[in-house]
């Protein structure tokens, strides 16, 4: 198959940071570090990587927020998503419903089968109505940096032909433990500090237990692959 044919196959592609020298460049992207190191502070670490594709015909995302699946504890879990093609409403950009995250509240979430998105479960009974969200229309090469609490989604990508490609990389305050996920055996077990990451700005306070080589880059199929975020 074409390169063309093999990316349409695919939504996301998790971690790229573990394979792409690119991907690893822009979490610490001098700008970037910059604007982090004013919202988190001073000593910042990335956990996570994701390359959404999302060709024509693609699901988007439900109403979520990302410190619901990438718990720290201090909620400074903050997210840069960086638009790589256009972002417009008819090719699937984010929608962000403002100061959703100044609750400082995780809304309950729970599974959904809406064909305009993906597996992401959706968050519900908060205080807000979809009329007030806004769409986040950016020109590619624009980064937006979001907050863990923010409760954002995407639609599907109903342009013509083409895609509506994002690197989503998310951060927090080295300080903070992180009690995240480990994949064993398939199932899902939660460690005290999940330490593969990447420092980006600062010092890390725990250098001292060294970093682990746990995520496994890999490709999300749409729905029929199940959700791992
Ligand atoms: O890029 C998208 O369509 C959704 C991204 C998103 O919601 C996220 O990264 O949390």
């Amino acid at each position: 198959m074409s390169d063309e044919q093999v990316l349409r196959r695919y939504l996301c592609i998790h971690y790229p940071h573990k394979v792409s020298p690119v991907a690893k460049g822009a979490l610490t992207a001098p700008r970037i570090v910059e604007a982090l190191t004013s919202v988190i502070g001073p000593n910042v670490k990335a956990m996570q990587s994701m390359l959404f594709i999302k060709s024509e015909g693609r699901p988007g995302q439900a109403w979520h927020q990302d410190e619901c699946f990438i718990p720290t504890r201090d909620r400074s879990l903050t997210a840069v998503w960086i638009a790589l093609d256009d972002a417009t409403v008819e090719n699937g950009c984010l929608w962000v419903l403002p100061g959703s995250h100044q609750r400082g509240v995780i809304y309950p979430a729970r599974p959904q089968q809406d064909p305009r998105f993906d597996c992401t479960t959706e968050a519900y009974d908060f205080p807000y109505r979809d009329d007030d969200a806004v769409p986040v229309q950016v020109p590619a090469g624009t980064a937006v940096v979001f907050n863990g609490y923010l409760l954002h989604r995407s639609l599907s990508n109903s342009g013509g032909r083409g895609y509506r490609r994002a690197l989503a990389n998310h951060y927090m305050s080295a300080e903070s433990l992180l009690p995240w996920r480990l994949p064993a055996d398939g199932e899902q077990m939660a460690v005290a500090d999940y330490r593969d990451i990447v420092i980006v700005a600062g010092v890390d306070p725990y250098a001292y237990k060294g970093i682990a080589d746990i995520a496994r880059p890999h490709s999300r199929p749409d729905q029929e692959g199940g959700c791992d975020r």
